[in-house]
């Protein structure tokens, strides 16, 4: 076994996304670039000599291929240990829950999440701390510096180490311990919620149908709700993860996710439906027949979390992304504990937890989680639900029902328009900007512009400061359109338009959201000029 130092030279596109560096397939297999971008991962954390290192990613092609070659580079690095998940998987959760567990210097996980895999797909690849989450931007922004000014890479040259055996293998003078997380991960489930509860309500009739969409949640969800909680075996489906995840598109919305939502609008369908992405951070909720906004869920399960052992003792206080709907404010302000507003992507989270200021965080992109980790998660999601139906012995529905009765609805929705020209992209957003003198007091139909904006955020615990995090049009009645382009997309660039207003009457909470939402559809589209810069008539995707 050689030690080898390489020559390389920097690429210029590693800069880091909403969460991590997120490229085509091919683009990773070019010479050095993995490499490149985890020297910069090494060099701008320097860990002490003797630390360890937590290291899976979500199966997806090429999962195991950048395994090894880290693997080889931390050894050269001078990790003493790294922890893999067996068979190089591991849930985002999982990783976050271990890193904490073992108490390790961080982790690198390989994941683009819901993008698609694939020889052709997406591949991803994003450092956490030692809390266990997502490297803050300051840490983001100084990896990327090194990427550009890398000239060099440490890896040993050794045969390949197994990656399915539980057990540990010497690497050089590093030992690589392969480790079954699944365990792990569902230990930790069972302290925060009352299996003895679930296990009653599962094997009791209630049907659920959880979707893993042939990514990494297959096997987490087989041994928690089948092996212990003692669901029937086809309560999970697509539950072998893929390297290209069946070839579908692992996003657990109405669109992507449609095998179960025709099940669960069918006939017969069971009682509770769900579904998560490509890494397991994402949920989707479903009752019968019945979707749960991931804005609602946050606020729901804020409302509820005291009918949870975890969470018996009340909130310290919730963080929801800037986009996400303030249905989870009013939860705050009724249970009198702070509510955040933070830029989106759950890196934004991690210091407001781990200074104890709040427990549960959420995005509207089909994300929540708590303290717990620090990253989302979507079992956890599922398990928190599931515990809250139990507990209240009423349907999804009903709980959801009962909530907008007592809060008011937000009704929200978000319209995507996915690969648009990056030039005709930045040109919807000049386009908005060039308005923002003359929005204020503006009328359109029944609404009034109150302020029009730039998001920006100064972290309340290390006063770090992130700009240009969306546009904020914000109107009298607390209606709002939002106007974002995606972080993490590979081909060209995404806009993301976020629409919300409230309606406190019971009588119209029937109304389907974009019925409900038409106004402001057609506001957000007027003042974008969307369709006339992009020539594209409908989004491509409507959560
Ligand atoms: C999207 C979501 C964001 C989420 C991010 C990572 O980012 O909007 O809320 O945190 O994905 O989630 P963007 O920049 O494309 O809007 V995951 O499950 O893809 O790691
Ligand atoms: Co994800």
């Amino acid at each position: 076994m050689t030690l080898r130092t390489v020559a390389t030279t920097p690429f210029n596109d590693q800069k880091l996304g909403t969460s991590g560096l997120r490229k085509r397939v091919p683009v990773f297999q070019q010479a050095h670039y993995l490499e490149n971008f985890v020297q910069s991962i090494f060099d701008s954390i320097s860990a002490p000599a003797g630390s360890t290192l937590v290291l899976g990613g979500d199966g997806r092609y090429y999962n195991r291929e950048a395994i090894q070659i880290i693997l080889k580079m931390a050894a050269a690095n001078g990790y003493a240990r790294v922890l893999v998940g067996q068979g190089g998987i591991l849930s985002t959760p999982a990783a976050s829950c271990v890193i904490r567990k073992y108490q390790t210097y961080g982790g690198i996980i390989l994941s683009a999440s819901h993008n698609p895999g694939g020889v052709d797909g997406d591949f991803g690849i994003k450092y956490n701390g030692s809390n266990g989450g997502p490297a803050t931007e300051t840490v983001t922004e100084a990896i990327f510096a090194l990427t550009k000014q890398i000239s060099q890479y440490h890896i040993l040259d050794a045969a390949d180490v197994n990656l399915d055996t539980i057990g540990t293998t010497q690497l050089g003078a590093m030992q690589v311990e392969v480790i079954n997380a699944v365990n792990d991960y569902a230990d930790l489930m069972a302290t925060l919620f009352d299996f003895n509860q679930l296990r009653a309500l599962l094997s009791g009739g209630f049907r659920i149908q959880f979707d893993a969409m042939h990514a990494v949640t297959g096997p987490y969800a087989q041994e928690i709700f089948v092996n212990r909680l003692g669901a029937p075996v086809n309560s999970v489906m697509n539950a072998v993860p893929l390297p290209d995840f069946g070839q579908g598109h692992p996003d657990p919305n109405l669109t992507y996710a449609h095998e179960l939502v025709e099940i669960v609008y069918g006939e017969n369908a069971p009682d509770f439906g769900a579904a998560s992405d490509g890494d397991g951070d994402r949920n989707m909720i479903l009752g019968k027949g019945f979707f749960v906004t991931p804005s609602d869920s946050l606020a729901v399960l804020a409302a509820n979390a005291t009918l949870v052992p975890g969470y018996k003792n009340g909130l310290a206080g919730i963080a929801r992304s800037m986009p996400t709907s303030a249905a989870a404010d009013r939860v705050a302000a009724d249970l009198g504990i702070p509510c955040f507003e933070t830029p989106t992507g759950w890196k934004f989270f991690g210091n407001l937890m781990d200074a104890g200021k709040v427990t549960l965080c959420g995005e509207e992109s089909f994300g929540t989680g708590s303290d717990h980790i620090r990253e989302k998660d979507g079992l956890w999601a599922v398990l928190f639900w599931l515990n809250v139906v139990a507990a209240r012995n009423e349907s999804v529905e009903a709980i959801v029902r009962a909530h907008w009765a007592k809060y008011g609805r937000n009704v929200y929705s978000r319209h995507d328009y996915e690969a648009i020209p990056t030039e005709a992209a930045n040109q919807v957003i000049q386009k908005i900007y060039a308005q923002f003198p003359e929005l204020a007091g503006k009328s359109y139909g029944r609404y009034t512009v109150a302020t029009a904006d730039d998001f920006s955020y100064t972290d309340p615990v290390d006063g770090s400061f992130s700009s240009k995090q969306g546009i904020r049009i914000l109107f009298t009645d607390g209606s709002r359109i939002i106007f974002r382009l995606s972080g993490t997309g590979t081909e060209g660039a995404t806009i993301r338009i976020y629409l919300e207003s409230y309606e406190p009457d019971v009588a119209q909470h029937h109304l389907d959201a974009q019925d409900a939402l038409s106004e402001l559809i057609a506001i957000a589209l007027e003042l974008s000029d969307l369709k006339g810069l992009t020539g594209r008539e409908q989004p491509t995707v409507i959560t």
